[in-house]
């Protein structure tokens, strides 16, 4: 796709001179050429040129802002406000009345993988407390149960007990092997296998907890379909809960909720009644955000660029979807467009010298540097420029805080990221795989949208908290390699085919001569193992709040889900994405079977 909005030869006219006309025509690797003749002025003559500009392919937006406006929901009113709320003082009144600890577990298991632990975190946080105390001083009794001591550990290091992995060591034989004879307990092996996912690196007994479930759970299945346990063992080996996108796997499991045999009608109710509520909130949201984009005109003049304001903000979704969060979804998702734009223009459309003015003008930060841009960057700088400085006004106003300073160091870091990438591709330079990761965890952007993030959702703002973001601490580094790994394993190799800067797997194989698809393993390991490490943060104290630890896990969650079949966000939106965005920002669950 070719966009007739921006010539760009006027930029060239006393502003690049020398590298314009270098001998050194950048040369491209095989993808379609999209030729267009350019001419290049300087003060005393005329050179004809030719630009080449690659095209990313990407199919239009499947979602007009008409169609978001048209989007309307009936569970906004006070009818469903009311009702919702007199189910949830009687979810609170069971949480005080269950008083055995397993059965405690339980409800709070339901209601997590249900989708409503948010509306009852102080009552959890209780009893989890409780059961920690308790399970200090007598420790063997519930040491018995395989699936219970699973649970419970599951449980409590979610929230942030440090729960040691020799409460498994009971179910040990005299090697230190887990016991043959628990292959047979499916619940046990399930429980398990998700737990081995709250591991920290280094517990050799964690990871063996998670290949001698696996293999047992894969043979369960094989033997065993389509009945209610298998379904969900399918669902827990094909990515583990501790990895998963919230809401999805809350629409997952109310449907699966309401086949089990002793399921509480109450529970039920309830979370398809929030489930809705919630939703009708997002979609405020989503109808604010959609005309935002409308008005930037972002979408239909840089048709090179990906128009995905509605994966833009799904992706916020995942990252926060508590409906008290509208605005920190509302900006998340125009950072997330803003960053899908530049992305491409950096990735795709961009000559190297326009790419060296644009980094040049974000890190300035300044108005004046927009004349030194071609047309097509200026409506960017512009439209990045306008809406960041509003955050900044937003909570000036609000908290008293100017962050603009912090914000836009974070677009920098980005721009000068991706700068580095676009000379390593006209160079036709490899990096190791650690050079382009030092480089690659930044230019995912996953920092800069952390760093967005972290105002929008923390009140009030410290300064030690501050000081310790710009230094992109450990929680966002880990979270940013995680979407950047999942990324390269599900855009890589459409982006090389374009033509593009190598990505981790091939890195990897360049550097190894390993085959692709022990590369791409290898970087399943790595995702893996950066896990662990951002597990360890959870459990250790830091600056940052439940809700921003919660956002950096989610964006790596998202990061799994949207690339899990491939390239959700970009090429394959239609296919891959739409029907998760139809299930949990579209449609409403229908509340009873006749309805
Ligand atoms: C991925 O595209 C992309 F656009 C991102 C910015 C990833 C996360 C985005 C959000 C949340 P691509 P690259 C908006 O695969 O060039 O082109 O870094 O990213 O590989
Ligand atoms: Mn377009
Ligand atoms: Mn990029
Ligand atoms: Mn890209
Ligand atoms: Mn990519």
């Amino acid at each position: 796709e070719m966009h007739a909005s921006f010539p760009i030869c006027s930029t060239f006219v006393g502003v690049v001179t020398h590298k314009c006309f270098g001998n050194s025509i950048p040369s491209f690797r095989n993808y379609s050429p999209v030729i267009r003749p350019i001419q290049c002025v300087t003060s005393t003559e005329s050179i004809e040129q030719t630009i080449v500009r690659r095209s990313g392919n990407y199919h239009p937006s499947i979602w007009n802002d008409g169609y978001v406006q048209s989007l309307k929901s009936p569970y906004k009113g006070e009818a469903y406000n009311t009702r919702a709320n007199k189910l949830k003082e009687e979810v609170r009144i069971m949480l005080d009345e269950v008083v055995d600890p397993l059965q405690q577990l339980e409800l709070i298991d339901t209601l997590q993988r249900i989708g409503l632990a948010y509306h009852f975190k102080d009552q959890v946080k209780k009893v989890l407390k409780s059961i920690y105390n308790d399970s200090q001083s007598h420790t063997d009794t519930r040491r018995k149960n395989l699936y219970a001591t699973s649970l419970e550990f599951r449980l409590l290091r979610q929230h942030g007990y440090n729960v040691p992995q020799d409460v498994f060591n009971s179910f040990k034989d005299d090697n230190g092997s887990f016991k043959a004879s628990l292959g047979d307990d499916v619940m046990g092996m399930l429980y398990l296998y998700e737990a081995s996912y709250l591991a920290v690196e280094l517990e050799d007994t964690m990871e063996d907890a998670r290949s001698f479930t696996r293999k047992h759970l894969e043979e369960y299945v094989k033997q065993n379909n389509d009945t209610y346990l298998s379904t969900l063992v399918s669902h827990a080996l094909e990515l583990p809960l501790h990895w998963r996108m919230l809401r999805f796997e809350a629409r997952w499991f109310i449907d699966m909720y309401e086949r089990k045999n002793d399921m509480n009608p109450t529970l039920l109710e309830l979370a398809k009644v929030d489930f809705n509520m919630v939703q009708a909130t997002h979609q405020e949201d989503l109808r604010y955000v959609s005309k935002w984009w409308r008005d930037t005109g972002l979408g239909e003049k840089l048709s090179f660029a990906r128009d995905r304001l509605m994966e833009n903000f799904f992706w916020t979704v995942g990252v926060i979807f508590e409906p008290q969060f509208g605005y920190c979804r509302r900006m998340s998702t125009k950072v997330n467009a803003l960053i899908t734009t530049i992305d491409d223009v950096y990735d795709v459309y961009g000559t190297l010298d326009e790419l060296e003015l644009f980094t040049d003008a974000v890190e300035r930060w300044d108005m004046n540097a927009i004349e030194q841009l071609p047309d097509y960057m200026k409506i960017c700088f512009l439209a990045l420029y306008n809406s960041v400085n509003e955050m900044g006004f937003d909570a000036l106003k609000g908290e008293g805080t100017y962050i603009v300073p912090y914000l836009k160091k974070s677009w920098t870091d980005l721009c000068k990221s991706y700068l580095l990438e676009a000379k390593w591709y006209y160079n036709k330079y490899t990096p190791t795989l650690q050079e382009y990761i030092d480089n690659a965890w930044i230019s995912i952007s996953a920092p800069t949208i952390l760093v967005h993030a972290y105002f929008f959702g923390t009140n009030p703002i410290t300064k030690d908290g501050l000081q310790c973001l710009e230094k992109y601490p450990n929680i966002v580094q880990m979270s940013s390699m995680i979407l950047r790994l999942a990324d390269d394993l599900g855009t890589s190799s459409m982006e090389l085919e374009r033509g593009d800067v190598l990505k981790s797997a091939q890195c990897y194989m360049h550097e190894t001569g390993a085959s692709e698809e022990d590369a791409r393993k290898h970087i399943q390991y790595l995702i893996s193992k950066t896990w662990e490490k951002m597990n360890a943060e959870c459990t250790s104290n830091s600056l940052f709040s439940d809700t921003f630890v919660g956002v950096a896990m989610n964006l790596a969650r998202m990061a799994q889900f949207m690339y899990q079949h491939g390239d959700g966000h970009g090429k394959y939106a239609l296919e891959i994405t739409k029907p998760f965005v139809v299930s949990l920002i579209v449609e409403p669950i229908k509340l009873a079977n006749r309805d």
